[in-house]
């Protein structure tokens, strides 16, 4: 299932009214390749959710836990502190709390 911050219950299952009202535009075959599409984004969006909670820590996902991700961590929060890889408790922030899940399971391997 499609989820986001900014979902919306009650509005078809979509994230806003505005999208809803366009899916409704689609010719059938375009609203099968949508939905094929989108199936296919909650899969790759899953797989990458897994992975993520396998290794605490790991922003870049590959799977150490080490200064590439502080670095990278420096890098985002830099750019707004907004939601980013290395939101690590997933609250919409990348902030120092993210930066501590990265110390606390540092030198980590999940290979
Ligand atoms: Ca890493
Ligand atoms: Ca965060």
């Amino acid at each position: 299932m499609l989820t986001s911050r900014r979902h919306r219950p009650g509005h078809g299952g979509y994230p806003c009214p505005r999208v809803e009202v366009l899916l409704r535009s689609l010719q059938p075959v375009q609203q099968l390749n949508y939905q094929s599409l989108l199936a296919q984004f909650n899969q790759l969006q899953q797989g990458v959710a897994s992975s993520m909670t396998k290794c605490a820590g790991d922003g870049n996902l590959d799977l150490l836990v080490d200064g590439k991700d502080l670095a990278g961590w420096q890098e985002f929060s830099k750019k707004g502190g907004k939601s980013s890889w290395y939101d690590l408790n997933y609250d919409g922030l990348t902030d120092s709390r993210d930066w501590d899940i990265i110390l606390k399971n540092f030198w980590r391997r999940c290979k």
